[in-house]
């Protein structure tokens, strides 16, 4: 084996780890490979990686020895403990200032132990997120590296040369943060890709039973839809599954089954918002879509015993797709700006100096959520980098604005006709709860503190001092210290 002249070792020879180590290849990095059982070593280089640059390795020692240094290792393994297990094993083979990235799906609280408990043998720990399924790692993914920021400069070539680019060229790959930053972004956005397919199911079902359209009809609908400014990867290929007909001939998509499956990545971004507080109502509610649909059996049963209201079908065809259209556009922005909460919130919480503006660049191009939408993000956030809150840049507010009834008329409609639209309306009921200055939270407060004597805060006193009134006149004068407001 020849020692020192890779530029790069990548470990977990499955698709993913294929493609990225041909997409390094192509651009120019010399790379090693290795994997768990050698047999798929072999099989790569003799077929796949066949008159390619790529070197493999039967051996952990031979492997790290054909590396230059620092070693740079990339870890394309099982999300869990077969990274752990795999960074033990290589631990042995490695010195101080190496770097070892891990490219899986891991879950960002893994990757903030794993950077820390590496810095402190001297090696440098990136997580780093990939986004853009196969054909993406081979063609282009976004890349979101997050980790020991000493460590990028020695990556930054290979990423951003192998990650997808915006038009005027810019990569869609830079360093997110510290710890498990990188990994915690790519979190956030297969949340936001959630979030992005319910609501083009909601439309879906609303322009179908609503308004009775076919799929070719609909598969015209969003082509138009996306010459516009809801241009996206996702309802790209939704006209394209709307025009493809099964063998016999019919629309294929009346012939799929309506239980949707989740590999959980929508669960962890809903249990980070409930950790951090942050009202990601609408990725909360693309999650438990999926369990509803999931549970098929007990819907079919009560679909013969609930009725739901009989309405014709809308005959103001123009001016009910543009009410979805931009009920669904909305619903998008709030989305985002709920998602963008949950990444600044963390931010907080973990000490991660995120670049949010960055962010939306690096899911410009490459991952599935990719969009035209996602370079309003990025202005906004160069036109103010300590923006508070998407919401409030000028684009997102007039938006906002000038939809807002035709909005609401899309939720409405949806109510009328029965459609079930859990996203559409929790965007809207978020916007009216965000834009409220005085909830009636005042009243759960009251609530609270009449059966537990939790006590509250008043309008008419400065904030941080509480009060608790007997309400009934037969409680005591004790109040409750055991719950915080
Ligand atoms: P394998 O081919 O030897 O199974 C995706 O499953 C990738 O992760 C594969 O390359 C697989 O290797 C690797 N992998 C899974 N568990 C592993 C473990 N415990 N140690 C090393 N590699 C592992």
């Amino acid at each position: 084996m020849p020692q020192d002249t890779c530029d790069i070792g990548l470990i977990g020879l499955a698709v993913m780890g294929q493609n990225l180590v041909l997409n390094m290849n192509d651009h120019g990095f010399k790379v090693a490979v290795y994997n768990r059982t050698t047999s798929k070593v072999d099989e790569f280089i003799n077929h796949e990686a066949k008159g390619t640059n790529v070197l493999g390795a039967h051996t952990m020692p031979d492997f790290i020895a054909s590396l230059k240094r620092p070693r740079r290792v990339m870890l394309m393994v099982k999300a869990g403990s077969a990274v752990d297990q795999t960074i033990d094993e290589l631990l042995p083979f490695l010195e101080a200032g190496d770097i070892v990235i891990d490219g899986g799906n891991s879950l960002f609280t893994d990757s903030n132990r794993r950077e820390a408990s590496l810095a402190a043998k001297g090696i440098l720990f990136i997580g780093t997120g990939v986004s853009g399924g196969e054909e993406g790692a081979r063609l282009g993914p976004s890349i979101m590296p997050g980790g020991n920021a000493a460590a990028w400069e020695h990556v930054k070539p290979i990423f951003q040369s192998i990650a997808a680019k915006v038009e005027d060229g810019t990569p869609c790959c830079d360093w997110v943060g510290e710890g498990g930053s990188g990994h915690y972004v790519k979190m956030i956005h297969n949340g936001i890709e959630y979030g992005d397919m319910q609501l083009i199911c909601e439309a879906y079902q609303l322009l179908k039973d609503g308004l009775g359209l076919t799929p070719d009809e609909l598969a015209g609908v969003f082509t138009e839809w996306n010459k516009g400014e809801l241009d996206s990867y996702l309802i790209e290929i939704t006209s394209e599954i709307f025009a493809k007909k099964d063998e016999d001939g019919s629309p294929l998509i009346d012939k799929i089954l309506d239980a949707a499956g989740q590999k959980g990545t929508g669960k962890w971004t809903c249990e980070s918002a409930l950790d951090m507080g942050m009202p990601v109502t609408l990725i909360g509610e693309a999650v438990f879509a999926r369990c509803l649909s999931a549970i098929k059996d007990a819907r079919v049963e009560a679909s013969k015993v609930l009725t739901g209201p009989a309405t014709a079908k809308a005959a103001d065809r123009a001016e009910f797709i543009e009410d979805v259209r931009r009920a669904l556009y909305c619903s998008k922005i709030i989305s985002y700006a709920q998602g963008y909460m949950l990444l600044s919130a963390a931010a907080r919480e973990y000490k991660w100096n995120l670049n949010l503006g960055g962010i939306a660049l690096m899911w410009r191009g490459g991952c599935i959520i990719r969009s035209r939408f996602l370079a309003r993000i990025k202005e906004a956030f160069d036109k103010n980098p300590t923006l508070s809150n998407l919401l409030l840049d000028s684009f997102f507010s007039d938006t906002l604005d000038k939809y807002q009834a035709s909005w609401r008329s899309g939720c409405i409609r949806a109510i009328q006709h029965g459609v079930p639209v859990p996203a559409f309306s929790t965007a809207m009921s978020f916007f009216d709860g965000f834009r409220t200055a005085r909830l009636p939270a005042n009243l759960l407060q009251a609530q609270r503190d009449f059966f537990g004597a939790h006590t509250y805060e008043r309008v008419d006193q400065p904030r941080g001092q509480f009060f608790h009134t007997n309400w009934t006149g037969r409680g005591g004068r004790v109040s409750s210290t055991t719950y915080t407001v």
